[in-house]
């Protein structure tokens, strides 16, 4: 299920670059309205101190909206990653049922119009040629903080007994359904959990990256595998 070698091993040129940018950091380069942004490193002093509002599965989460610097903040996709990810943190990636409930629950009790999720469409440098992706909405979304293929947009995912796309949005048509490009020539690459935008309930929407929106973050195993690995005696 993993995505291309290729992101596996920007993420090691990555990692190998942390000491001496070299030109391989451009490899993880994320597409985004504002052109020359990249992905933010872990901060380890922030690693060790990072917002544990609640744990599933051994992993912590928080949402933006509880924190007193993030209250009432608004990210655009690309800057919610890297506030997460200085945390060794990222958007959060909804794997299951359960973890999707937790989610829908954080946005239900706290009122929270929306909030951003580490779901991306596959559009960018390095998704051309890909047979395996086509058609793009349906096989081509992904979860950026895990680099895992989702289950197939008109499918139920395995480990739901339902379909968390929104059956309605902008068109009135299933989600993902682009709808930001037939207006303004936008693409809706980013998936955001939206709370009863369309009469709709909580349910996920293709939305365009560079809109604003509260977030959640999850811990990043990865970050904080190399955050452990490269301060010795850190406590996370
Ligand atoms: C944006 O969406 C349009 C319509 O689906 C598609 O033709 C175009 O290739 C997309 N752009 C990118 C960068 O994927
Ligand atoms: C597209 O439309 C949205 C909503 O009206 C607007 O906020 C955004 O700035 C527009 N983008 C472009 C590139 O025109
Ligand atoms: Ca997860
Ligand atoms: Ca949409």
């Amino acid at each position: 299920m993993m995505l291309a070698t290729p992101w596996l091993l920007a993420v090691f040129l990555a990692v190998v670059a942390l000491a001496s940018p070299s030109p391989a950091i451009n490899e993880i380069r994320q597409p985004s309205n504002k052109p020359g942004r990249f992905l933010s490193l872990p901060v380890p002093n922030k690693c060790a101190q990072r917002p544990k509002e609640f744990n599933y599965r051994g992993r912590n989460y928080f949402f933006s909206g509880n924190l007193p610097q993030y209250r009432n903040a608004k990210l655009d996709w690309l800057d919610a990653r890297n506030a997460c990810r200085e945390y060794c943190m990222d958007l959060v990636t909804i794997e299951t049922q359960e973890e999707n409930n937790l989610v829908f629950t954080l946005i239900q009790k706290g009122d929270v119009p929306y909030i951003w999720t580490s779901g991306r469409l596959c559009d960018f440098k390095g998704c051309e040629n890909r047979r395996d992706l086509e058609p793009k909405n349906v096989f081509g979304w992904f979860w950026s903080a895990t680099r895992q293929k989702m289950a197939p947009t008109n499918q139920v995912p395995a480990s739901f007994n339902f379909n968390p796309w929104s059956q309605t949005g902008h068109k009135k048509v299933r989600q993902p359904d682009n709808a930001e490009f037939d207006i303004n020539g936008t693409n809706e690459s980013c998936l955001a959990v939206l709370n009863n935008v369309y009469s709709d309930g909580i349910s996920w929407h293709d939305v365009a990256c560079y809109h604003e929106k509260p977030f959640i973050c999850e811990d990043s195993d990865e970050l904080l595998n190399y955050v452990a690995a490269t301060n010795r005696g850190i406590r996370l």
